[in-house]
């Protein structure tokens, strides 16, 4: 029989001997290496008891806690499909994705039953289940009475493991689908590129329904059989308690900025500190600089997005190089990144362009979506990131990617893609809108604000702070804009297309 390639047998592959270490650490309890095989196998029995189809998927909208994490074990175990939702989403949000994904099991919070079961059922749903910011639901409860011994689902390379849903420029969501192989390959290359060990101690503070959270910090700590310092959310005051016991941390920008708000976070908070990675977004050389001066210590940051997992990276180990800021660094092993202009040819060394990827790391697809699939793929199988980067540089290695823009119409903030098209659409179905644009502007705590711009119909008044009331009835609360501006007219270029280039010199101050 072929080797197991499921994604909970290659992590459980790297669990230290002593399963009755700690494994996982909150504020309030710990848990050892061998409750994660445990609880995840009663859960995964659980799964199992509801006889779903090897593939079916399981949506999940609840709040961080060590049982969220087990429950994400467990659906692998199981042979089933990871599917994690933004805790921000609203209603409506939820709805498309189960009505997309069509998750024969979904579970949320117990507040959140009243209106997510019977959405959940009508899309299909078998099993509604809660769990609970404190581990506590009627999932946990029922698996309890389930055994601890599971026999992992025998699982192919190619099966998938989770997808995760992407904004898409059309403003409709896709479902990346991503394989126990693409998770399992990421996992193992930045276990040795970042040189993780037995003895690390990861302050875990990032949500777990993303790529970054879930897959780059958790995969991470299990491959090693390190400890997890595990926070539901970032809390500066208990960032500064934990970290002087703890050697890596990863966060987004937003992490480092407010850290760096804070006159307590200095060398010494640090000072068994080995390494800070950070990603999702764009590091500012300023944020970089002013974190060596605190703290003596260099960021490393890197590149990558759900579709492909990490893709670059700058080095942890000072023999492959420097880690030079405003660079997200050479491609990781054994996957292949290269710069290309609007032919797909690629361009030269110092050239901006579109960023294109290869590798073991990259996606299946987009989940039926064959289509778009084959939009973002190069004929010759290179996956199409839309950012825009150039290799090399003044000063820079010809090897070292700086990501410049973005051909995607995205902003990010605080770490979380918004894409502008999704909230134009709602603005300009409400009533006394013309037609809007949303921009994103320079944010210091969030990197970039999300700004809307809108006209109102002829005669029409529209009042800003009524729109804003209603987009966070509709829309997960990042994605509201920070400010809205009423004006006369959009500007245009000569072929009819909104400025948005104008839009963002025009708008840029928040106040
Ligand atoms: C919260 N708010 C935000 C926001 N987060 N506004 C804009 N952008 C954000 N990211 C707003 C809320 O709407 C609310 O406003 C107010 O801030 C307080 O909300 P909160 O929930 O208390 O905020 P806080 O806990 O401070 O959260 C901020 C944050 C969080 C930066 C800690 O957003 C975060 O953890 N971001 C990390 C995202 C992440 O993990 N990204 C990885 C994606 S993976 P109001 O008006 O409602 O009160 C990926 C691939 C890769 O991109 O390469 O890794
Ligand atoms: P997501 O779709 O949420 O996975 O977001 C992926 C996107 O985040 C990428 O396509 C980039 O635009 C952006 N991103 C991730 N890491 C970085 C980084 N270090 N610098 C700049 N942009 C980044």
């Amino acid at each position: 029989m072929e080797r197991n390639a499921n994604l909970y047998t290659v992590l459980r592959g790297g669990f230290p001997s002593d399963l009755g270490a700690v494994a996982i650490e909150t504020p309030e309890r710990s848990y050892r290496w061998s409750d994660i095989d445990a609880i995840s196998g009663r859960m995964a029995a659980l799964l199992h008891s509801f006889g779903v189809p090897a593939g079916a998927r399981v949506a999940v909208q609840v709040e961080k806690s060590p049982e969220s994490l087990m429950l994400y074990l467990a659906t692998l175990r199981a042979g089933l499909v990871y599917l994690p939702l933004n805790t921000a989403y609203r209603e409506a949000e939820v709805a498309y994705f189960l009505g997309d994904a069509e998750p024969a099991v979904v579970v949320c919070s117990d507040s959140a039953k009243g209106w997510c079961e019977p959405l959940a059922r009508a899309r299909g749903a078998v099993q509604v289940l809660t769990l609970n910011a404190d581990g506590r639901g009627s999932l946990t409860e029922a698996a309890d009475a389930q055994e601890p011994a599971f026999d992992t689902a025998h699982c192919a390379s190619e099966d998938l493991a989770a997808i995760l849903y992407t904004s898409g420029t059309t403003g409709r969501s896709k479902g990346a689908m991503l394989t126990h192989a693409n998770l399992a390959a990421n996992a193992l290359t930045l276990r040795d590129f970042w040189g993780w060990r037995a003895d690390d101690v990861l302050l875990h503070m990032l949500p777990i329904f993303h790529v970054h959270g879930l897959f780059v910090a958790s995969h991470g700590a299990m491959l090693a059989g390190a400890r997890m310092v595990w926070l539901p959310k970032l809390d500066v005051d208990q960032a500064l308690h934990h970290l002087p016991r703890c050697t890596l941390m990863m966060g987004v920008p937003t992490y480092y900025v407010r850290l760096l708000s804070d006159p307590r976070f200095t060398r010494e908070v640090c000072a068994n500190m080995r390494l800070f990675i950070s990603g999702s977004a764009p590091l500012l050389v300023d944020t970089f600089r002013e974190f060596q001066d605190r703290t003596g210590m260099t960021i490393l940051e890197r590149y990558g997005m759900s579709e492909t997992g990490m893709i670059t990276s700058n080095p942890w180990d000072p023999a492959r190089g420097a880690r030079i800021p405003g660079t997200v660094g050479p491609a990781l092993p054994g996957e292949t990144v290269r710069v290309v202009g609007d032919s797909d040819q690629p361009v030269g060394v110092g050239v901006p362009g579109h960023v294109q990827v290869r590798g073991p790391n990259v996606f299946a697809g987009y989940w039926r979506m064959p289509e778009k699939t084959r939009e973002e793929f190069t004929a010759d199988g290179w996956f199409r990131t839309g950012d825009i980067g150039l290799l090399g540089g003044e000063a820079v290695p010809d090897d070292y990617l700086s990501i410049v823009g973005r051909s995607k119409d995205l902003i990010i903030s605080g770490g979380y893609n918004v894409y502008p098209k999704e909230i134009e659409r709602v603005i300009d179905a409400m009533p006394g809108v013309q037609e809007s644009a949303v921009i994103g502007v320079p944010h210091s705590d969030f990197g970039e604000a999300v700004v809307a711009v809108i006209v109102p119909r002829t005669g029409a008044m529209v009042d800003p702070v009524a729109i804003q009331t209603d987009l966070k009835s509709a829309l997960a609360n990042f994605k509201v804009p920070k400010k809205i501006h009423v004006i006369d007219a959009l500007p245009r270029n000569a072929m009819g297309k909104v400025q948005k280039n104008v839009l963002r010199q025009q708008y840029a101050a928040l106040e």
